[in-house]
This record gives C-alpha cells, structure tokens and sequence, in this order.
C-alpha cells in the first residue's frame, strides 16, 4: 500500500546535542505494519508502515530512553498496534490510546495494563470527522477512575471555540504541538497569545514543544517555530513536554531529519534545568509515575 505523502528519513543524521540520561520522546507514533496492523477504513491518509522496531532504533540512535507512543487517527480506535508496541517496550514506553464512549471497563484496564495513561481528542478537520462533545465527555468520565490524561490536537484558529470544552475537563490536558501556531504570524499575534493566556489561567494546561516540521517556512532550521516553543519552555517549564513526532505523517512539504529535530532542543530550552525538566522530569512524573 502507498503512502500518500513522503516517506520519513531512514537514515536521520546523528545528533549533535546530548540529551540527558532518561529522556523521554514524549509524542511519536507506530503505524502498520499494515499487513499485520490494518489502517482504519475511513482514515484521511495512508501513512508509510512504521513499525515499532523502527521506533525503538531511532529511539536509541538518537540518545532517549523512553517513548510515549500517541494513537494517530489513521488506524482509528483500533489500538492493537499501540498495544503491540508497548507491550514489546518492557517499560519504556507508555501510550495515548483513541477510544469510543463504549469502550468497557475490562479493555480500559487491559490497556492501562500495557502501559495507556491518557486517550487523545482529536479536532483537526483534514484528519477527523467532527466528533460531538457529549462523547468527548463521556469518554473523560469513563477514564477518571484509571487516573488518565487527555490530549487535544487542534489548530490555532479553532482554540476560542473550544476553550468553554477544556473548562469542562477537570483532569490534565496536553496540547499537542504548541497548539499549532501560524508562525508567519509572530509570538505576538492574538492567536498564540489567546494560547499562552489559557496555560496562565489553568494549571491543568500542558503543552508539547514539537513538531517544527509542520509549521515552518526555514525548514531545516526551524528558526521561525523556536520563539514560540521557547516562550513556552520558559513560562510553563513544568508544564512541557518534547517529541520527535516521528514518523511524521502527511508531510507533504520536506523530510524531517530527526537528528536535526533534536538539535533544536537547545534552541528552545536555553539551560541544563530547563532540559532536565522538558526531556525528563516532566514526562516521567505525568506517564511514569
Ligand atoms: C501528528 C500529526 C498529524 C497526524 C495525526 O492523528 C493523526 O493522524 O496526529 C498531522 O497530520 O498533523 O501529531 O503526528
């Protein structure tokens, strides 16, 4: 089966910048092998198979030493390649599982027992069909008791109309990738600001530094993304967290380089105390403790 957009980077370069001992790669995905792991009928994009073993090198090569592991929409709420992949990890992985309103207590365990600490709501409109927030609800009720998470995915436009929903949940929330700015438009621009002030009101607000690749205009540089990444990194330093987004689906524009990824890390998190808390210390006191 073929991808509909490039495939990520086999060979990535090797890093120059030294993450520290346990760091977490806290947002990357496993897709496929499809031969053994079916995509969703109704997915939006056939990604390239990116099986775990793949993962679990690039994890190495790179210098982590964990991996939080996120359902992404192309295999729908079948999560049978997730669990495949923390249950060949030991203990250093967890994941982020997409679930239905009925999914039963036995199979919430089951997946907490393989390592899921929070399910992702998904409210980007090229990848999902909108989904009512009645269900959402639901399925934040159902996971309370198991002490997960949620993680939102939306783009920066939509962020006003979901703020009365995130005042709904009173459990953490991580944002993936910065809440998905447009950089063209500079830090100061209402819609990142809207962002900052929603992690300054609520402290169940996290966020995760990631994913340049799919904002910037200065691809391999990145240094359109780095202001925002780094306003963040030193607003909410307990607050954030990093990932390569590896296998990086549906990029249509470059490959990333993963080992150019990671060098940007020192960019945006300017001190030894900043990093510990981004790579380590954070996510291992929201998916390991
Ligand atoms: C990401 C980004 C993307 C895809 C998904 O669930 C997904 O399919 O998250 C994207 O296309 O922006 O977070 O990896």
């Amino acid at each position: 089966m073929d991808a509909d957009y490039l495939p990520f980077a086999e060979n990535p370069s090797k890093p120059v910048y030294q993450p520290p001992a346990g760091a977490v790669d806290a947002h990357c995905h496993v897709f496929g092998p499809a031969d053994q792991f079916p995509y969703h009928p109704q997915r939006k994009y056939t990604p390239c198979d990116a099986p775990k073993e793949k993962l679990f090198a690039l994890r190495n090569y790179l210098g982590f030493e964990r991996n939080v592991i996120v359902q992404a929409s192309c295999h729908g709420t079948d999560n049978a390649a997730l669990i495949d992949a923390l249950q060949n990890a030991g203990d250093l992985a967890r994941g982020v599982a997409v679930v239905s309103p009925d999914i039963s207590e036995q199979a919430l365990d089951a997946m907490h027992q393989a390592g899921v600490r929070a399910v992702r709501f998904n409210f980007v409109k090229r990848l999902v069909d909108s989904t009512p927030k009645e269900v959402y609800l639901a399925i934040a009720e159902k996971i309370k008791s198991h002490g997960w998470h949620i993680v939102v995915y939306f783009e920066a436009p939509d962020l006003e109309a979901l703020i009365p929903f995130f005042s709904q949940l009173d459990t953490t929330i991580v944002v993936d990738h910065m809440g998905r700015p447009d950089v063209s438009k500079g830090v100061d621009h209402v819609d990142f600001q809207r962002f900052v002030q929603l992690l300054e009101q609520n402290p169940n607000i996290w966020t995760k530094v990631s994913c340049p690749e799919r904002m910037t205009q200065q691809a391999p540089d990145y240094s359109d993304v780095t202001p925002y990444a780094r306003t963040l990194v030193e607003k909410f330093p307990d607050r954030v967290l990093w990932g390569t987004d590896w296998p990086h689906p549906n990029m249509k524009s470059h490959t990333p380089d993963d080992g150019l990824l990671v060098d940007v890390i020192p960019r945006i998190a300017s001190t030894d105390a900043l990093r510990q808390a981004l790579l380590v210390d954070n996510p291992m006191r929201l998916y390991w403790s």
